[in-house]
C-alpha cells in the first residue's frame, strides 16, 4: 500500500498533496514532454489518469508514455473498468456512492476484477461523491446520477461518512472536471471533522486561492485538471515551490 500509506502519512503530518489530472481522451501526446517539464520545477505529488469517456487501450498507452517523462507516482482515475493499465502505480477503486446507479456503485467494479487480479496495482478503495458544480458534468452524464446540491452539506457528511463504514479508504469529494465552482470550503470542513479517512477534493479549483481554501478547510489532497489542461504554467504561477499550510 505504498501510495496510500504516502496518503495517509502526509494528511498525519499536515503536509498536503497535489495530483495532476491528465484526462487521455484530451492530452495530446506530444505536449508531455513540455507538460513534465513543467511539473519538473513544481510540488505535484503525483499524476492521476483518467476520463469519462475514453476509448481502450488509451490509458495504457498515456501511462506507458509518462513513464517516459516522470518518476512521479501514477494512480488511476477511470471513468470505467476498460481505463485500467497494468503499467499504472496504484488505481482508485471508485464507487459513486452519491448516485443510485448500481452500474457505478457494483456493476464496474465487478468487470474490473479480472484485470486486477492479474495486476500488480495497489487497489485503493474510494467513495466517490459528486457535488453540484453550477453545470452538467462528464460524470453526471455519464453516470445517469444526480449529483448532491453544492450546499446540501449534512447529505454530503452523511454520504462520507457512509462510505468510510462501508470500508472505503478515501473520500473523494468532486465537484466535476470544469466545474463553475468548486466543493464548497463548508462542505470541505464538515466531512474533514467526520471522517478519520484522508480526503480528496477536485473540480473546478482554478487559482491559488480555491486551491489554499480546499487544503485550509481539510481537504489532504487536491486534484486539478482543467486549469493546467488551460494553461501548463498554471502551477507555476500559482505554486511556489511548496504548498504545505
Ligand atoms: C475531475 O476533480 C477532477 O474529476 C479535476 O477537475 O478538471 O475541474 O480541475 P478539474
Amino acid at each position: 500500500m505504498r501510495i496510500y500509506n504516502q496518503i495517509v502519512t502526509s494528511s498525519r503530518n499536515g503536509r498536503k498533496l497535489l495530483a495532476i489530472l491528465l484526462d487521455p481522451d484530451k492530452v495530446d501526446e506530444s505536449h508531455l514532454e513540455p507538460i513534465f517539464n513543467r511539473i519538473r520545477n513544481t510540488s505535484v505529488d503525483m499524476i492521476f489518469v483518467g476520463g469519462s469517456s475514453v476509448q481502450e487501450k488509451m490509458t495504457d498507452n498515456l501511462v506507458l508514455k509518462i513513464r517516459n517523462y516522470s518518476e512521479l507516482p501514477i494512480v488511476l482515475f477511470p471513468g470505467n473498468y476498460e481505463q485500467i493499465s497494468d503499467h499504472a502505480d496504484a488505481i482508485l477503486f471508485l464507487s459513486l456512492i452519491s448516485g443510485r446507479n448500481p452500474e457505478y456503485l457494483i456493476e464496474q467494479q465487478i468487470k474490473a476484477v479480472p484485470q486486477l487480479q492479474k495486476s500488480n496495482l495497489e487497489v485503493i478503495p474510494t467513495g466517490y461523491i459528486l457535488i453540484d458544480g453550477g453545470k452538467e458534468t462528464a460524470v453526471q452524464r455519464v453516470s445517469e446520477t444526480k449529483p448532491i446540491s453544492a450546499k446540501n452539506v449534512e447529505e454530503i457528511s452523511q454520504t462520507a461518512l457512509a462510505g468510510m463504514y462501508m470500508g472505503k479508504k478515501l473520500i473523494y469529494l468532486e465537484a466535476g472536471s470544469g466545474a463553475l465552482n468548486p466543493v464548497l470550503p463548508e462542505v470541505i470542513k464538515s466531512v474533514k471533522e467526520t471522517l478519520n479517512i484522508p480526503l480528496i477534493v477536485g473540480g473546478g479549483i482554478r487559482s491559488k486561492s480555491a486551491l489554499e481554501q480546499a487544503y485550509e478547510n481539510g481537504a489532504d489532497l487536491v486534484v486539478i485538471g482543467t486549469a493546467f489542461e488551460e494553461n501548463i504554467e498554471f502551477l507555476e504561477k500559482n505554486l511556489n515551490n511548496e504548498h504545505i499550510c
